[in-house]
């Protein structure tokens, strides 16, 4: 353990003591900040968008600045309600209801903004998939929610599987396009007939709002189901965490098919009115300090991932750019190495403060507040309001230092409300009152978190989550697989890369271009970013007498660490 403290920065941040507050808060509080307080019925898009373009001293404020190579692009909150209005009443004429699944398989650009936002306002559910999705990916998720209506492009559309997605109503298509059936919507053409005034759709804040799919180590992706009380937090995290005000320009790099870029990429900077950046275009170091220098990024959120490869990159890149308009940065979704919090101190002269959360848990649970001091290695201590501990596999809290599952006390706001099509899988999260988050880690005598890795067999790959069960999936249906088993295996840039493992049919012999032919299948198949780095291929794939693949002992084989516990391993 590094036991280096770096202290909190005097004169950048808000130094609240978080410490202090954790002792009085109460989420009633929190409930002040917004105007359905009185009312009781809500609607997230109201708070996020509607509200900031009816006040006149917001209205004309830039809410995004897109930027992609090849389009450029302001829109002030004034004009995303408007559009977003319009969206909304192309929805309602195709006959949207409030419930209903609405799916946005889009690149990142203006239009996902606009119809996100146009979804909210019905009453129905988004579902934002990554646009590096192929057939199967895409099939499973619109399988599972029974989408009514997709949003996408005519390139991405090849990979909508239609004849499987009975449910699958309407197409609203953003570019020019081919189609003439009536499925398919011209974004463009009704757009323009629509009017840009609306009646929103007053909601509970129990009412659903977004589906985000996210894998697990068993089965296929869970959609996990977000309401309009997710707001609560996200605007307080936003506050205590993002740490925005007015007049800042907030750059968050995720995706929006990431809960990182819903959270944390729309709302929480535009429940707090604050002007956010959104980068299309693939990633290079140049093109990402010039985003900062270019748009005077102050508040910047990253991932892990993305730090190792600027830190590789060297620090003469840095140097080329003016980024002094930075004041805070902040990273999630996988361990914060403490070289890149080092590098951070050196290169960009800020401290990096490491954020944990999940899809699962809708927002910040635990942080490295602005005003904490952060000791590199740790994720920091849970926000005010947010009971979290270390608990052992039935639910008791373990002592300081003791390492066991990462736990929270049931009931914050930000959290899911269902697995949607699954509440058995649901309910498997929790174990007497506490929701089990699947990591392990300790929590020292001072009350910081030090993660420590999974505890079931998900892989973080560039801090993208992936189940081995879909890969394993996928790899068997190339018709020379036999058996496999996935697992990650460490590596220095990106965290984990996937390895396969498989066995082959009669007939098929190991050679490199079927193993090329196989990673293409899964690449082609499900994304890019789930098809093996590494393909082994071994006679029998370990596995348990009940079938199960022993990917633990594929990994510690692969590792060289000691194998354990075998007994159950079919001979
Ligand atoms: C927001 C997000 C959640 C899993 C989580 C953990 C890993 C996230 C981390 C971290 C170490 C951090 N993770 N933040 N591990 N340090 N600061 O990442 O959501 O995609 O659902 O992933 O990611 O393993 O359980 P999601």
């Amino acid at each position: 353990m590094d036991m280096q403290r770096i202290p909190a920065q005097k004169g950048k941040y808000n130094l609240q003591d978080y410490d202090k507050m954790r002792e009085t808060f109460s989420w009633e509080d929190a409930k002040k900040h917004f105007s359905w307080n009185e009312t009781g019925k809500v609607n997230i898009a109201y708070e996020a968008v509607d509200r900031h373009a009816q006040n006149p001293k917001l209205k004309d404020k830039v809410a995004l600045y897109y930027s992609s190579p090849d389009r450029e692009e302001q829109l002030t909150f004034e004009q995303i309600s408007k559009k977003s209005n319009q969206f909304a009443n192309v929805l309602k004429k195709h006959d949207v209801q409030k419930g209903d699944r609405v799916f946005l398989f889009l690149p990142r650009s203006p239009e996902f903004y606009i119809s996100f936002f146009g979804i909210i306002k019905t009453g129905a559910i988004a579902g934002p998939l990554f646009e590096a999705f192929m057939e199967q990916a895409v099939r499973d998720r619109l399988q599972d929610s029974e989408a009514k209506v997709l949003i996408t492009t005519p390139d991405l559309l090849e990979r909508v599987p239609q004849k499987d997605l009975p449910e699958l109503k309407k197409i609203i298509l953003i570019e020019n396009h081919n189609e003439t059936a009536d499925k398919y919507i011209d974004y463009k053409e009704e757009m323009e007939s629509a009017s840009s005034d609306f009646d929103i759709e007053w909601v509970d804040l129990e009412d659903g709002m977004l589906i985000h799919y996210t894998s697990g180590s068993t089965g296929k992706p869970k959609g996990v189901y977000h309401v309009h009380n997710i707001m609560i937090q996200q605007y307080i995290t936003a506050e205590w965490v993002l740490d925005l005000k007015d007049d800042d320009v907030y750059w968050c790099t995720a995706d929006p098919g990431w809960v990182t870029g819903t959270s944390y990429g729309i709302f929480g900077p535009w429940l707090k009115g604050v002007s956010n950046v959104v980068r299309g275009g693939r990633f290079s170091p140049e093109a990402w300090y010039d985003t900062i220098e270019k748009y005077n990024v102050s508040v910047w959120y990253t991932a892990p991932t993305a730090l190792r490869k600027l830190v590789s990159a060297g620090e003469d890149v840095v140097k080329r750019f003016d980024l002094s308009s930075l004041r805070h940065v902040m990273s999630v979704g996988e361990p914060l190495n403490p070289e890149v919090i080092t590098w951070g101190l050196e290169a960009l002269n800020h401290r990096i403060h490491d954020t944990w959360w999940m899809t699962e848990t809708g927002a910040h649970i635990i942080v490295n507040f602005p005003s904490q001091e952060i000791r590199p290695g740790s994720m920091g201590k849970p926000i005010p309001g947010i009971e979290a501990s270390i608990v052992d596999n039935e639910g008791n809290e373990l002592p300081p230092n003791q390492m066991g599952n990462l736990a929270i006390k049931e009931g914050w706001p930000a959290m899911m409300r269902k697995i949607w099509n699954n509440p058995g899988k649901f309910e498997s999260y929790f174990v007497n009152g506490w929701y089990l988050s699947g990591d392990s880690a300790y929590r020292d005598e001072d009350g910081y978190f030090w993660f420590q890795g999974r505890l079931d067999d998900v892989i973080n790959t560039s801090g993208e989550r992936v189940g081995p069960f879909e890969v394993e999936s996928k790899l068997l249906e190339h018709p020379a697989v036999a058996e496999a088993g996935v697992i990650g295996k460490p590596h220095p840039e990106r965290g984990e890369i996937i390895k396969a493992f498989i066995s082959l049919n009669e007939g098929y012999e190991d050679a490199s271009e079927l193993l090329e032919d196989i990673r293409q299948f899964v690449k082609t198949g499900l994304s890019a970013h789930a098809a093996p780095r590494e393909l082994e291929v071994t006679d029998a794939i370990p596995k348990t007498r009940s079938g199960k693949i022993m990917r633990r002992l594929l990994k510690s084989r692969e590792l060289g660490l000691p194998t354990g516990d075998t007994s159950t391993l079919e001979k």
